[in-house]
Parts: C-alpha cells; sequence; structure tokens
C-alpha cells in the first residue's frame, strides 16, 4: 500500500478536526466548511480524509511485467518505463519475463500479493489466458493496467489499455506493398510473424490479410521468427530454398526484416529491389536500412508509451474511470525521408 497513505490519512484527520474547531468557532473560512455549517457529522469527518487522500506519483508503487528483452522497439519501451519512473519518482518494480508466459503468470501472482504494489502494468506476452489472474487481482484490489499488447479478456478486469492499433498496422503495410508492387506481374509475398499467440502477431497478419486482395497479392509463406533478426534470417533462407518467386516480404517487425535482408543478399538477390521489404517498428535500424537501400518502407509503432501508461495509473489509483483502449498515434516512414528523419529518432 502507498506508503504515505498513512500520514496523509492522519493528516486529513487533523486537518477535518480544525476545520470543524474553525467553522465551530466561526473560523476563517466557513465557506471552505460549509457542510461544517451544522454539527460536523460522522460522514463529514470521514469525507474529508479521502480529499485529501489524493495519490501522487511519489506515492505509487509499480509492478511492471515485461515481455523480455527481444530487440530495439522492447529496449525502447523498457527504458520508456524505467527512465521515467525515475523521473516522477515512482516506486518501479520492474520483471523480465524473458519471453516466457509462466513467468509472466508467476510474477503477476507475486504482485497480486505484494502489499505494496498498486498498479500492475503488464506487456502481455500473449493474449490468452490472463482470466484467471485478472479475477484474482481484481478480487485483491489491485488496479491493472495494460500497455503495448491487448488480450482476450473482459474489460472489467482491468482499468485500461494503452498500445497500438496492430490491425492498422497490418492493413497500412499492406497498402503500401501494394503500392511497391504495382505494376509486378506477379505479387507473391512471405510473412514473417513475431511470437505465436501475441496479439501484435494475431493483429498485423490479420490487418495486412484484410487489404493484400485489393491489388491481389499472395502470401505464399507466413512462418513465425519470433521478433529475432537471427531467426528472421534463418526462416527467409528456407523460405528461398523452397522458391525464389517471391516478389515481396512483410517483416512483422525490424528485427526480422533486417535478417531477410542479410538472406536475400547471400541469395544473390538485391533486397528492396528484386524483392521488396516492409517492416514495422521503426527504430533507428530499419532507418539506417532505408538508407542503405535495403528496406523500402517502415510502418511505425509507438514504444515510448510510459507518460501514458503512468499518467493513467494514477487516475486509475484515484478512482478515475479510463477509456478502455488509448491508441497510440503512428506513421509511416520512406527511404526518400529516412535521411532526414533518422537525426530525430530516439530509439
Ligand atoms: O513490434 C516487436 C516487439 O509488442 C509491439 O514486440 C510490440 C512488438 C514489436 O518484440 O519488435
Amino acid at each position: 500500500m502507498t506508503r504515505s497513505k498513512s500520514i496523509v490519512g492522519a493528516l486529513a484527520l487533523i486537518m477535518a478536526s480544525l476545520l470543524a474547531a474553525c467553522s465551530s468557532s466561526g473560523g476563517a473560512t466557513p465557506s471552505a466548511a460549509a457542510p461544517s455549517e451544522a454539527a460536523p457529522t460522522a460522514a463529514a469527518s470521514e469525507a474529508a480524509p479521502s480529499a485529501a487522500a489524493e495519490t501522487t506519483y511519489a506515492d505509487l508503487t509499480v509492478g511492471f511485467i515485461q515481455t523480455g528483452s527481444e530487440g530495439g522497439w522492447r529496449a525502447a519501451n523498457t527504458a520508456s518505463f524505467k527512465d521515467t519512473a525515475t523521473q516522477l519518482g515512482i516506486n518501479l518494480k520492474f520483471y523480465d519475463a524473458q519471453n516466457k508466459l509462466e513467468n509472466q503468470l508467476s510474477a503477476f501472482r507475486n504482485f497480486i500479493a505484494d502489499d505494496e504494489v498498486d498498479v500492475i502494468i503488464l506487456a502481455a506476452l500473449e493474449a490468452a489466458g490472463w482470466d484467471q489472474v485478472l479475477q484474482e487481482a481484481a478480487d485483491a484490489g489491485k488496479i491493472v493496467v495494460l500497455e503495448d499488447r491487448r488480450i482476450d479478456a473482459p474489460e472489467d478486469l482491468y482499468a485500461t489499455y494503452i498500445g497500438s492499433d496492430f490491425t492498422e498496422e497490418g492493413r497500412k503495410a499492406a497498402v503500401e506493398m501494394c503500392t511497391l508492387l504495382d505494376g509486378s506481374a506477379s505479387k507473391n509475398v512471405v510473412e514473417l510473424v513475431g511470437n505465436v499467440g501475441s496479439s501484435a502477431a494475431i493483429d498485423r497478419g490479420k490487418g495486412f490479410r484484410e487489404k493484400m486482395g485489393d491489388c491481389g497479392i499472395t502470401i505464399t509463406k507466413s512462418q513465425t521468427a519470433n521478433w529475432d533478426a537471427t531467426e528472421g534470417k534463418t526462416v527467409m533462407q528456407a523460405f528461398l530454398q523452397d522458391s525464389k518467386d517471391i516478389q515481396g516480404v512483410f517483416a512483422q517487425n525490424d528485427e526480422m526484416g533486417l535478417g531477410a535482408v542479410q538472406a536475400l543478399k547471400e541469395a544473390g538477390l538485391k533486397p528492396a529491389t528484386d524483392v521488396k521489404i516492409i517492416t514495422v517498428d521503426a527504430t533507428k535500424g530499419a532507418f539506417e536500412a532505408m538508407i542503405a537501400g535495403d528496406i523500402n518502407t517502415v510502418v511505425e509503432c509507438n514504444p515510448l508509451l510510459a507518460p501514458q501508461v503512468y499518467e493513467a495509473a494514477l487516475k486509475a489509483v484515484n478512482g478515475e474511470t479510463l477509456p478502455k483502449w488509448v491508441p497510440s498515434l503512428e506513421s509511416v516512414f520512406y527511404q526518400k525521408d529516412a535521411e532526414t528523419t533518422l537525426p530525430d529518432r530516439t530509439y
């Protein structure tokens, strides 16, 4: 429980009695003590404490459950939470689940049992499997805020979700691939997918498939490479061994796309020319690859979510009702803008 609540409570009580004293004595601020016009009732003295007990960032203890440390986007997301907690004076208990769902579930239960923790913030590895522990958190009066990835659980089991519209990112990627493949006789695209079961992977794939029909794109191969550059290279090599009749690569994140670039070069193909490449995230590595002419287009996914998430956590602790989803604002970047844009990128 927040450290200074007992102090604040005590202070409020003193204030209440002072107020009562004031009013009864016709003190300076009767209006302030309007309710105390009448003899101070139990309710009045009780009311006073809650108003004064507004929780501040310095009172807040957060239990943060991260997916792991897979790549540039995740590193930026983690830094956003650690740095912003320091700036705001939030007591942050950070847990890196090393990309294991069972680690996330046990950390979640540990934070439920931790009296100091006011809010649990979760970046869920997978969309399914959270109903039970969320119900346990609700029963324990713990507030839960989701960041980065949505989950398939009843909305009343969490305060709010702050993260990207992954389906829209997938749609954007398909629209851009149509532009890149305009005039191409065949439009065979292979997909490098994020970790199986994650909302980012599920929704980006869904969004791409929603729009690919607009220009007759066919996904000929689709396989997870777990957001990883090395796995992205290996999976792309396997795709190329099977068939070189590939006109585009939809990589669900920058790292897997950079792996595909290596595989294409080693297969004697020119990435972004012989085979068009679109990635998602927009980390510095993707901009450098666009400047080098190895990637065509990048769909942005914003990792710098901490200020919004902590603000929502504080509002929830102070009893405010929040919208169930706060989508991030994101852009699309092209080779032609990469050189001028890169200096302004912070991740
Ligand atoms: O695209 C990828 C990371 O959940 C949006 O996870 C995030 C994704 C991001 O590993 O790079």
